[in-house]
């Protein structure tokens, strides 16, 4: 089984595919020497995402077990490998892709028990949420070493005061007390701008330059690099550790009608995603990865929600290389039992959170946290459940605001009041009043008045589409066709052109790509919703998304900066 990739579609196997328990995968590698001899290196064993249980032995000896995908998790191998003999170790990976009302995202199982109807023992997985459950080691499985004493975490946050940068750090050192750390910050050609030594402190750096969106300022993206140095002094002689991060300086802040960036008004216009392709399924792919970046590029995307679970980090290190902004959404995808607002489940969900934030808080591309995706929130024991998990994730990280995607009505949404900024999914002419585009505009925007009333604070349409098969052609536009998926489209911008001078903060298409999903009736392989195919070929509204992207990017840079022309001078359009 070739890794990283789902399991599900590399086979020819009809049962495989389909496989909901336990797979075994198991590897020997040959360590080299210097990592078993040498007691002063600490060994360790990184699985990127196991989906959905998985648990780790080395030479048979347990070491791991993690519960949740498409977060990392390790464990340290040392003593393990450097007792015996043996250069050699035996990774042993157990993976279960059972959903319980509890895990992340929830799922059922449904016995069939009905013996003249299934065969004994027949059951299926049920789930509430509509893409295939890929399953399998998704992302990497690394082998790597430290010294004993070593640099275990590092915290930055930014701000900007007048001209100066300000870069607060604390680098967490495990393994021994007595240590010199020093810290150097150094820009894009290598200068060294500021510096400081210590666990922690705040690094001042005058005339920085920002870390701006793309399409939001004629050098996006600058990235400076923290470099930290550490010396110990151990039983085995001197050590040393050093870690390199990049940082983008920038402010994140919430007004009653804005989003700010460095303090401008940013208007989301992109994508949801998901980690999804042909034969791979969710396994981690480098080609594909970077041409999905240049299709956001060319699209003039400037944002998309990690919909519905965390990518990989290599997507979030090329959001901040690109100046890609980010909402990290969580694995609270389906929550709509109310069994799923159980303690057990609340707990869980409280521990993906800090597993997410500690990943992921030094990105300067994630500028907001969302705890879920469509819960049942109008259910009771929602209100206590996302005061506590929103409140309990802005503990974990006071810099950036937290939402969750709502589908609710904004009367009986009960977790509303715990968001920074209200993110709304409606479909409108596709689930219901279908065929009928000419009801969109009304509709959108009495949602939009209801929600701004009720609550004063921005709104992000957070997702908005229709399918089509890419190739169907209707005059006038029938479901399913091109022109019925651009059409709608069309009626969305009507309204958001209106409230964005207002409120309205951001618009995200669903979705960027056709993905997999369970078979059923209404899915023909798979949701079609895709601006792009799955193999990643623009359908005509792709082209449409893509005039009016760029036009809004040349109407925020004509607002904010005098180096309009310069910025968009590669703009495919001009207006
Ligand atoms: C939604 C969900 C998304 C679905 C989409 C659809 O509201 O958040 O996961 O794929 O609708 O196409 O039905």
């Amino acid at each position: 089984m070739p890794v990283p990739s789902s399991f599900n579609d590399v086979g020819q196997d009809r049962q495989l595919r389909g496989f909901v328990g336990w797979v075994w995968y198991e590897r020997e590698v040959t360590l080299p020497q210097r990592w078993t001899q040498d007691l002063g290196t600490r060994v360790v064993l990184r699985i990127g995402s196991a989906h959905y249980h998985a648990i780790v032995w080395v030479n048979g000896v347990h070491v791991a077990e993690h519960e949740g995908g498409h977060l990392p998790f390790e464990a340290d191998i040392s003593k393990l490998v450097q007792s015996g003999p043996l250069a050699s170790c035996r990774i042993t990976i157990a993976i279960n892709n059972t959903l319980t009302p509890h895990t992340l995202p929830p799922g059922t199982i449904l016995h069939k028990t009905d013996i003249s109807k299934y065969p004994k023992g027949y059951f299926v997985q049920n789930t509430n949420f509509d893409f295939f459950n890929y399953a399998g080691l998704h992302r990497p499985v690394l082998l790597y070493t430290t010294p004993t004493t070593y640099i275990d975490d590092i915290t930055v946050t930014t701000g900007v005061d007048q001209d100066t940068g300000l870069v607060d750090y604390q680098v967490s050192v495990q393994g021994s007390e007595y240590f010199q750390l020093e810290v150097r910050l150094l820009d894009q050609e290598g200068k060294v701008v500021a510096q400081g030594t210590g666990g922690r402190g705040q690094l001042q750096v005058p005339n920085a330059h920002l870390w701006w969106p793309y399409l939001m300022h004629e050098h996006p993206a600058y990235l400076y690099s923290l470099e930290v140095r550490l010396t110990a002094q151990t039983a085995a002689g001197a050590v040393s550790d050093f870690y390199a991060l990049p940082v983008g300086i920038r402010t994140v802040a919430v007004t009653e009608r804005r989003f700010l960036i460095n303090g401008k008004p940013f208007y989301f216009h992109g994508v949801n995603k998901h980690e999804d392709a042909d034969i791979r399924g969710r396994g981690f792919d480098w080609p594909l990865l970077v041409k999905d970046f240049n299709l956001l590029r060319w699209l003039g995307a400037n944002a998309f929600r990690t919909s519905h679970y965390p990518y990989a980090e290599e997507v979030m290190q090329l959001c901040d290389r690109y100046g890609i902004v980010v909402i990290d959404e969580s694995p609270g995808v389906g929550i709509v039992l109310a069994q799923s607002y159980s303690n057990e489940s609340l707990q869980h969900h409280l521990q993906v959170m800090e597993e997410l934030v500690r990943r992921d808080k030094n990105h300067p591309a994630v500028v907001m946290w969302s705890v879920a995706n469509e819960p049942a929130s109008f259910l009771k024991p929602a209100g206590y459940y996302f005061k506590t998990l929103i409140a309990h994730t802005k503990a974990l990280d006071p810099s950036r605001p937290v939402t969750f995607v709502t589908n609710s009505n904004y009367e009986a949404d009960l977790g509303a009041p715990y968001v920074d900024v209200i993110c709304v999914n409606s479909y409108y002419s596709w689930y219901h009043d279908y065929g009928h585009l000419e009801v969109i505009q009304l509709h959108l925007a009495t949602e939009f008045e209801n929600w701004y009333r009720t609550y004063q604070k921005p709104i992000i349409q957070s997702e908005y589409g229709a399918g089509s098969i890419a190739g169907f052609h209707q005059d006038p536009p029938l479901m399913f066709s091109e022109e019925y998926q651009k059409g709608l489209l069309e009626q969305y911008h009507l309204v958001l052109d209106q409230k964005r001078k207002d409120y309205v903060v951001g618009e995200l298409i669903w979705n960027f790509a056709d993905f997999m999903t369970d078979q059923s009736p209404q899915r023909v392989l798979g949701n079609k919703k895709g601006i792009f195919t799955r193999q990643r070929q623009p359908k005509a509204a792709a082209f449409l998304l893509r005039e009016r992207y760029w036009k809004l990017a040349n109407e925020t840079m004509y607002h904010l900066s005098a180096a309009k022309s310069q910025c968009l001078e590669n703009s495919p359009f001009s207006f």
